[in-house]
């Protein structure tokens, strides 16, 4: 088989890192059919808490509640005009709004946002989702279910057809984190718990487990912890409630657990959604749980950056570590190239490169057009070495590689 030289092999890798459709494992968006959920259209965009946050940035002088207190339209006019008009959009989540404009077909360089938002106003969300998932080629996103938040929980007792295209993941922070705090919200649902985690309760929050990732026909569940987050920890409730209820029901129905690790919550409180900062974790509580529970699988992923290297150590250790994702304040060009190629020198394919954390519809758009971006120069490094030492890398093999990478097989199969 003749060798690809490097300029044909960098077109043929790039030909099918942008264009083969991922599963997108991770992500804030839900089923269409969930009506008051899904976020979509410019003014959404506009104000993503990661934007938020760099508007405060640019304007310091301006007074956090009097910003929120504006409508959303308010708010997007603010930011359009601060870092849009009199700065260069130059940032990560800044540029994405472009590239979802160009995308879509619309012209940045005419900066209406009065005509960008009529573009907007006249789509309709069932067409205009087909058309987003085939512009970003998306195969599936997973959702991030919630069966405590009020709104979500009326929407699946009222039912709805799904939409096969959005998978659940059930996801466990209002029930699990700061126990007591969900017990009320449990109870709200019909489960008998306690503040006191006695046998009873235990069974009651399995039952509310099992319960809903049936109903939500969950993929796995997930959670996120902060950095202090310590296993074993005798004394923790958070602790008692994973090794006695997650743990066991995630065993028992062959769900993998995500860890979403390294979130100090709202640092700033005053920023809403976007006031949660970054701290490193420690990874001997991963390698612990991991070793514990050696029939559980773990998916996992940091915040933060000090913790990517170690994680593919630890995956390298444990077989059920399988590590996913540049997430959030390491979603980024820079970040992503080194995260992804320390995984592939360590882990050869055995990882999943990236999610979205897509909240708002179009951001499938931006979010895998810049990751395949910078993964697909990745690969084709890492590729043009294998054919430096004599391997050939064709079409066929690169679309396999891709697929164990993107495809997130073993997920898909609750
Ligand atoms: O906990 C999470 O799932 C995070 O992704 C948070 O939702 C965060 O606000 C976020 O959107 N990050 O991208
Ligand atoms: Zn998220």
């Amino acid at each position: 088989m003749p060798k690809v030289a490097p300029a044909k092999l960098q077109a043929m890798i790039k030909g099918i890192v942008t264009r083969q459709p991922v599963v997108d494992i991770h992500t804030h968006l839900f089923d269409p059919a969930m009506g008051a959920l899904c976020l979509w259209g410019i003014d959404e965009l506009l104000t993503y808490h990661y934007i938020v946050s760099e508007f405060f940035c640019a304007r310091p002088d301006i007074d956090y509640q009097s910003f929120f207190n504006q409508s959303k339209a308010q708010q997007a006019d603010l930011i359009w005009t601060e870092l849009f008009i009199r700065r260069s959009p130059i940032s990560e989540a800044c540029r994405g709004v472009l590239t979802i404009l160009q995308a879509l077909g619309l012209d940045p360089k005419t900066k209406s946002l009065a005509a960008f938002r009529r573009y907007f106003n006249k789509q309709k969300i069932a067409a205009y989702t087909a058309k987003v998932f085939k512009l970003a080629a998306v195969d599936y996103v997973y959702m991030t279910n919630d069966p405590l938040d009020a709104t979500e929980h009326k929407i699946w007792q009222k039912g709805f057809e799904r939409d096969p295209r959005f998978l659940g993941a059930l996801r466990l922070d209002s029930a699990l984190m700061a126990w007591p705090r969900g017990v009320a919200r449990l109870q709200a649902l019909g489960y008998a718990v306690d503040e006191a985690l006695t046998g009873k309760t235990l069974a009651e929050v399995r039952r509310y487990l099992n319960d809903w990732c049936q109903r939500i026909k969950a993929h796995y569940m997930g959670i996120s912890l902060p950095p202090s987050f310590r296993y074993p920890e005798r004394t923790s409730s958070l602790n008692n409630l994973l090794v006695q209820a997650v743990l066991p029901v995630a065993r028992e129905r062959g769900l993998p657990l995500a860890l979403m690790l390294g979130v100090k919550k709202l640092t700033n409180p005053a920023l809403g959604l976007a006031g949660d900062s970054v701290a490193k974790s420690e990874i001997e509580t991963l390698e612990q749980l991991a070793a514990d529970f050696a029939d559980n699988r773990f998916l996992v992923t940091y915040l933060a950056r000090e913790n990517m290297h170690e994680l593919c150590v630890a995956a390298r250790k444990f077989k059920n570590i399988t590590p996913f994702g540049c997430w959030w304040f390491l979603n980024t060009p820079s970040l992503i190239e080194e995260i992804t190629a320390t995984r592939l020198e360590l882990l050869g394919l055995s990882f999943i490169p990236q999610h979205s954390d897509a909240r708002v519809l179009e951001q499938l758009i931006y979010k895998w057009d810049h990751a395949r971006t910078v993964i697909a120069r990745v690969l084709t490094e890492k590729y043009a070495d294998l054919t430096q030492a004599g391997w050939p890398v064709s079409a066929a093999e690169v679309r396999r590689d891709f697929q164990i990478l993107f495809g997130a097989a073993r997920l898909r199969s609750p």
